[in-house]
């Protein structure tokens, strides 16, 4: 027998079991184990972050917090899900003639997603363009929806056994709206992103049209753009009007697989952002796709597995954000030093992956929203409480 120290930090496949003395078998670390450590973990870091708040500025008082999707009231969940198809309701404020399939204040989000996608994935801004894409619609959702709640996040591993059962995805009246319908015998989705060799994606449980909960039949206007094998682009390459139903593909395969209490603890265990990365959205062109890429996918389907109008599906705003709650924790454990760090590596760039080859993003580049919102700095949103930004997650 061998004598391990006790540290609960280590990131291992197996463990140590920790019983008397922890000196002993090396046991396959169970999900629940993980989970337990995950929690304990991201209760310090709450704990550490309020303690952190300042008497003036983004204070005690003033900071609001986001919160899980299934830990809302159905009034509450009710509340958003109105105020979604309310922003679908209201008019575009992009102008005619830039894009014709951009029909509603919902689709000026996607049209500014597809505008950007090739300068904002695998580059230096990603985090930052998506924090002020999902603040802005959370905005949007407030003062023109009369939303009075804040973003919901997808905690992916909570229901990572059976998303499709989630409050999400369950299709009841207070979710995002049920899975597609089953297509028996389909296969997964072949996803080629730029520069990418085709890879396979394993089948969800769905594959069909959502027909139940309170997206059922919503319509979809932009796309397809690409990304997907096989699927051509829609008319003005995408950007025209293209009326279609919403499908997913939801299922508890890639959840599992991509992101799961240990891919959780392996995100608040990376020591710099650039490291964080290279577990959170993957190695580019490969089937490690990280949560990023694995939570898409577990929504996959039309619009949701297009990677440029992959917002167009409701619950890509919950899983973009628990994409910011876990960097805005990651950040929380030495904001210091992580608040401000940018990216040297290969996704530290302006262009995806750094092909062709770019300078490195900094702190002073614009991060521009088009016709969905105002613009900003990298730098503006570098910290979830200052600047304009006041929020921290439950
Ligand atoms: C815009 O879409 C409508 C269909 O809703 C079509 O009749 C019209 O020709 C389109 N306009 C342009 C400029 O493509
Ligand atoms: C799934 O892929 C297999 C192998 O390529 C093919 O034979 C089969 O027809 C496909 N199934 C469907 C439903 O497309
Ligand atoms: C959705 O569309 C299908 C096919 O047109 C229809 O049978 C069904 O009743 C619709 N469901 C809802 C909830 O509107
Ligand atoms: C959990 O996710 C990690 C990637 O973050 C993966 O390597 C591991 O295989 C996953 N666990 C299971 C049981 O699929
Ligand atoms: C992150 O750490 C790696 C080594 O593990 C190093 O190469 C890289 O420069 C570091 N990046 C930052 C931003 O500190
Ligand atoms: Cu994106």
């Amino acid at each position: 027998m061998r004598l391990f120290t006790c540290t609960t930090a280590a990131i291992l496949a197996t463990v140590v079991s920790e019983t008397a003395g922890c000196n002993l078998l090396l046991k396959p670390r169970q999900d629940e184990d993980v989970k337990v450590e995950v929690d304990q973990i991201i209760d310090t870091i709450k704990e550490k972050h309020r303690a952190s708040l300042s008497d003036d500025g983004c204070a005690v008082e003033n900071i609001v917090y986001r919160r899980e999707y299934g830990s809302l009231s159905e009034s509450e969940r009710l509340d958003y899900v109105t105020a979604v198809k309310c922003l679908q309701a209201l008019p575009a404020r992009t102008p005619a003639g830039i894009s014709n399939g951009t029909r509603s204040r919902f689709d000026d989000f996607v049209l500014t997603h597809i505008q950007h996608t090739l300068d904002i994935h695998y580059t230096g801004n990603f985090q930052h363009w998506h924090r002020w894409f999902v603040y802005l619609y959370e905005k949007a959702l407030r003062d023109e929806c009369g939303y009075k709640g804040y973003q919901p996040y997808w905690d992916w591993p909570k229901y990572a056994d059976a998303p499709q059962d989630s409050p999400i995805f369950n299709g009841d009246p207070y979710s995002l709206g049920g899975n597609g319908e089953y297509i028996p015998g389909h296969n997964g989705s072949v996803i080629v992103p730029p520069g990418s060799p085709p890879i396979q994606l394993a089948p969800g449980l769905g594959g069909g049209y959502v027909r139940t909960g309170p997206f059922a039949n919503m319509t979809v206007h932009l796309g397809p753009v690409g990304g997907v094998a096989g699927v051509e682009p829609g008319p003005d390459g995408g950007l025209g009007y293209n009326p279609r139903g919403v499908r997913r593909d939801v299922g508890p395969g890639l959840n599992g697989r991509y992101a799961n209490y240990t891919t959780i603890l392996g995100l608040l265990s990376k020591s710099n952002v650039t490291e964080y990365r290279g577990l959170s959205e993957g190695v580019a062109n490969t089937a490690e796709i990280g949560p990023h890429g694995g939570g898409h996918y577990v929504i996959n389907g039309d619009p949701g597995g297009d990677l440029y109008i992959s917002p167009g599906d409701p619950a890509f705003w919950v899983h973009h954000g628990m994409m910011d709650r876990m960097w805005t924790l990651w950040q929380a454990m030495d904001p210091e030093t992580r608040n401000t760090q940018m990216d040297d590596g290969t996704y530290g760039h302006i262009t995806w992956a750094n092909d062709p080859a770019s300078r490195l993003a900094s702190l002073d580049d614009v991060i521009d929203m088009g016709y969905a919102g105002p613009s900003t700095t990298i730098g503006q949103v570098a910290s979830t409480t200052s600047g304009e930004l006041c929020y921290f997650y439950d």
